[in-house]
C-alpha cells in the first residue's frame, strides 16, 4: 500500500533522479519528506551517488537525499508526532519527519553530507551525530559547540563522513526531555567499497523506552528507571515486525542502545558475533560467538550470522521485565496463592472480578480483559499455538527458503517437518519419583506448606 506521502517522496526521487528540478531549486531547502507509517519500509536503493548496498529499519525508513553539486543533502524536521506502538496503542511523542525514531540516514564513507535541521518543536533544540569524526562546531552540543536552535528555525550541519559504520543522532539540548519523548535516529555510512563486509540482508533498529501511564498518550520524561514501554524503534511486541531472512543469507542486525538501562539482546538457533561497535568494525581476530549480546547505555552493536536454521526464531531482550507492556509496578506475586471462597465472595460485590496469577501470570496472556483506553496488555502476541506471552523488546526472526532478493513480508507460521517438534508424552504415566538417600544424622524434617493447604513431612 502506498500512502499519499510516500507516493509523493517516490515522485520527489524520480524527478530529482532525472535531473527535472529546476537549477535555481537547488539553492533552497531540500524537500521534507514525511512517512505516516510505522511498519518496515523497503530499502532505499540509491538513486544516484556512490553506490551501497541499503539497510532495512524495523518498524522505520530511510531518509531521501539529493544531490547538490557533489554534497548529498538531507533535511530533518524536529517536530511532535504521533507514533503507533502497537495496533491499538498511539503515543504523543516528539520526532522527525512524522515518526520516532526520525528517518535512518544513509550515505557512503567519503561523502560530503550537509544536513538541513528544523526545529518544529515548543523549545530549543540541537542535532549530535553520536560516534562521528568531524570539525568541532558540527558536534551538536547545545551550549558547548553552538547555540542551540530556536523554535522556527533551520541550521545546517556540514562534514564529510571519514569512516563507514553505525551511528546514531539525537538532541544535546533538554536532552533528558527530547531523547524520553523519542528523539533519535540511525546515521548509517555504508564502506566506499559495496562488497566490505558485505551481507545480504541489513537490518538496524534503536532500543528505546517509554513511561506512558495506561488510557494516558504523553510519556512522563523525569523517569529514570521505572519505564513500562520498551521498545526497538518505538514499537513494542506483537507491534515489532519479524525480521525476515532467506535461508542462507548472511545477515547483520545494528542495534542501538538509547535508554537508560543494559539490553542483553539474545538470538535463538544460531550463534552470531559482534562484527562493529559505534566505534567500528571488529577485526575478525577479536570476534568470539555468542548468542546473547549486551549493549549497554549508548553503545551500538552490529551482529553477524549465517541464516542456515528455517524456523521462526525468538529475538528478544533477555531482561525479562523488557518483554512486558504497560506493567503495573505494585503487583504483587500471587503465584502460590489459595483464592478459593475469596473470589466468590468478591464476585458478590464485584461482578467481573477474576482470579489471576495464581498459577503463574501465562492466564494474563490468554485473557482479553477490559483495558483502559489506548493501553496494552502486559504480554501479548499471538503464534500459531497460542499466546506467546510477550511484549515489549519481542520480535522474531523468520527463515525461510528461496525469498526473493528484497522481500521481507512476514511469511507467517513456520510449517514444522514432520517429526522434528516437540509434542506431548504417549507412553506410560509418570513414574513416581525416587528420593535420594540422605544419612540418618544429617536428615531434617521440613514442614512445607503448599498452596492446597496439604501439609507434608
Ligand atoms: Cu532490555
Amino acid at each position: 500500500m502506498v500512502s499519499r506521502r510516500d507516493f509523493l517522496m517516490k515522485a520527489g526521487i524520480a524527478a530529482l533522479g532525472s535531473g527535472l528540478v529546476h537549477k535555481g531549486a537547488l539553492a533552497g531547502l531540500p524537500e521534507v519528506a514525511v512517512m505516516d507509517d510505522a511498519t518496515t519500509q523497503s530499502p532505499l536503493h540509491p538513486h544516484s551517488g556512490r553506490p551501497y548496498h541499503p539497510v532495512v529499519t524495523l518498524n522505520g525508513w530511510t531518509l531521501p537525499f539529493r544531490m547538490n553539486h557533489g554534497v548529498k543533502e538531507f533535511h530533518l524536521v524536529a517536530e511532535p508526532v504521533v507514533r503507533e506502538m502497537a495496533p491499538g496503542m498511539n503515543a504523543r511523542l516528539w520526532g522527525y519527519n512524522g515518526q520516532s525514531p526520525g528517518p535512518t540516514i544513509e550515505a557512503v564513507e567519503g561523502d560530503r553530507v550537509r544536513l538541513f535541521v528544523t526545529n518544529r518543536l515548543p523549545e530549543v533544540t540541537s542535532i549530535h551525530w553520536h560516534g562521528q569524526r568531524l570539525p568541532n562546531g558540527m558536534d551538536g552540543v547545545a551550549g558547548l559547540t553552538q547555540p542551540a536552535i530556536p523554535p522556527g528555525k533551520t541550521w545546517v550541519y556540514e562534514f564529510t563522513l571519514r569512516r563507514s559504520g553505525t551511528f546514531m543522532y539525537h538532541p544535546h539540548a533538554d536532552e533528558m526531555t527530547q531523547m524520553a519523548m523519542g528523539m533519535m535516529g540511525l546515521f548509517i555510512v555504508h564502506p566506499k567499497n559495496p562488497d566490505f563486509m558485505r551481507v545480504d540482508r541489513d537490518f538496524c533498529f534503536l532500543l528505546n523506552a517509554y513511561d506512558i501511564d495506561p488510557g494516558s498518550y504523553t510519556p512522563r520524561v523525569n523517569t529514570m528507571l521505572d519505564f513500562n514501554l520498551w521498545t526497538f524503534n518505538s514499537r513494542v511486541f506483537p507491534g515489532i515486525d519479524p525480521l525476515v531472512c532467506r535461508l542462507g543469507d548472511r545477515v547483520r542486525i545494528r542495534i542501538g542502545n538509547l535508554t537508560m538501562t543494559n539490553h542483553p539482546i539474545h538470538l535463538h538457533g544460531h550463534e552470531f558475533e559482534v562484527t562493529g561497535t559505534d566505534g567500528g568494525w571488529t577485526r575478525p581476530e577479536s570476534r568470539w560467538p555468542e548468542v546473547t549480546a549486551d549493549i549497554a547505555v549508548g553503545q551500538m552493536r552490529a551482529i553477524e550470522f549465517d541464516a542456515t536454521e528455517e524456523g521462526d526464531w525468538a529475538f528478544h531482550c533477555h531482561k525479562s521485565h523488557h518483554t512486558m507492556n504497560a506493567m503495573g509496578h505494585d503487583v504483587p506475586s500471587m503465584i502460590g496463592v489459595d483464592h478459593r471462597g475469596i473470589a466468590e465472595k468478591i464476585s458478590t460485590l464485584i461482578p467481573d472480578y477474576m482470579v489471576m496469577g495464581d498459577r503463574g501470570m501465562h492466564d494474563m496472556a490468554e485473557m482479553e480483559m477490559p483495558l483502559p483506553d489506548n493501553t496494552l496488555p502486559m504480554m501479548t502476541g499471538f503464534g500459531q499455538f497460542g499466546p506467546i506471552g510477550m511484549g515489549g523488546m519481542f520480535t522474531t526472526v523468520k527463515i525461510r527458503k528461496g525469498l526473493a532478493r528484497d522481500d521481507y513480508k512476514d511469511p507467517g507460521g513456520y510449517r514444522q517437518p514432520r517429526g522434528s517438534s516437540a509434542r506431548e508424552w504417549q507412553g506410560e504415566p509418570l513414574p513416581e519419583p525416587r528420593r535420594a538417600e540422605r544419612a540418618p544424622d544429617h536428615a531434617t524434617t521440613l514442614t512445607v506448606r503448599k498452596p492446597a493447604g496439604h501439609d507434608h513431612h
